[in-house]
């Protein structure tokens, strides 16, 4: 494994630890809204601080977007980490077990390597440009299911903003009824991870942020699928508006999507 994923399975072990531990009493958890439906919790703040703590012990010169404390470091820096350290802060107040961390680091602007850690499971999905992508030591592969009517979708329904909701709801309905069926777990990141390990033929949601998407990404691409904007374009980390898949898969999404999409999600 090579150090820098190394450091980072490190750090994702250590914030799963954190919320582990707080799961067997989620009674006691302060809940804090910062915008509507928008839930943070002190366990969300603590594994983030611990993953901060192991990758700036090793790396003090590398930059940092993580959800709860933003950006720091030089804006030229050449490597900057992208952590969610809580991802699916609602299910993780419900006690319903689809959660997961999701680290990746970027070189020069390109994933390099992602961790996504399912701490109710112990599962590691890891993967590094170029060495392929694992679930815990077996790797991973994208499905082979090249049929749209046989495929099993993932999703997030919007929830924060609504801009695109009529769009989405017009895309649910035609793919409601020419997929084998969707779900909507909770979790962006443990979505995208399925995707890579072949559980879910596809993937499609709206306004995400670059922490729920950049370690999914690269477990996927290099499992052999597609990620893209909803035009195929490779923006999606900065749009927020993300197509996955398998690679027979993704194209068909593109074109069932293609007639739905205003001007403002085809930037
Ligand atoms: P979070 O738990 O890290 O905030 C995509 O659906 C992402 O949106 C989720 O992975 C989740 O990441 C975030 N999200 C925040 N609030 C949400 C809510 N009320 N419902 C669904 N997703 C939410
Ligand atoms: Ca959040
Ligand atoms: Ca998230
Ligand atoms: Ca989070």
């Amino acid at each position: 494994m090579h150090p820098m994923l190394n450091i980072a399975v490190k750090a994702a072990r250590r914030a799963g630890q954190i919320i582990n531990r707080a799961s067997l009493d989620i009674g006691q958890l302060t809940v804090g809204v910062k915008q509507q439906a928008d839930f943070v919790t002190e366990v969300d703040k603590l594994a983030e601080n611990a993953i901060l703590e192991i990758l700036g012990e090793t790396y003090p010169e590398h930059a940092i977007l993580a959800e709860e404390s933003g950006s720091s470091g030089r804006a030229d820096a050449e490597y900057q980490w992208i952590i969610d350290p809580l991802d699916g802060t609602t299910n993780f107040i419900h006690g319903f077990p689809q959660y997961a961390v999701s680290i990746a680091l970027a070189h020069k602007g390109v994933l390099s390597h992602a961790v996504v850690y399912d701490t109710t499971r112990n599962d590691l999905y890891t993967a590094s440009k170029g060495a392929g992508a694992f679930l815990n030591e077996k790797r991973m592969r994208v499905s082979k299911r090249n049929r749209l009517d046989e495929a099993l979708l993932g999703t997030g329904f919007p929830y924060r903003s609504f801009a695109h909701i009529d769009t989405y709801l017009a895309i649910f309905r035609e793919l409601a009824q020419k997929t084998a069926g969707m779900r909507r777990p909770g979790s962006a990141a443990l979505d995208l991870a399925y995707v890579a390990a072949g559980r879910l033929d596809g993937f499609w949601e709206f306004g995400l942020s670059p922490w729920d998407m950049a370690a999914g990404a690269l477990l996927i691409s290099e499992a052999g699928g597609l990620v893209g904007g909803p035009t195929g374009e490779p923006t999606y980390l900065d749009s927020g508006n993300m197509i996955a898949g398998n690679p027979k898969i993704f194209a068909q999404l593109l074109q069932t999507i293609a007639p739905h999409l205003t001007p403002a999600l085809k930037r």
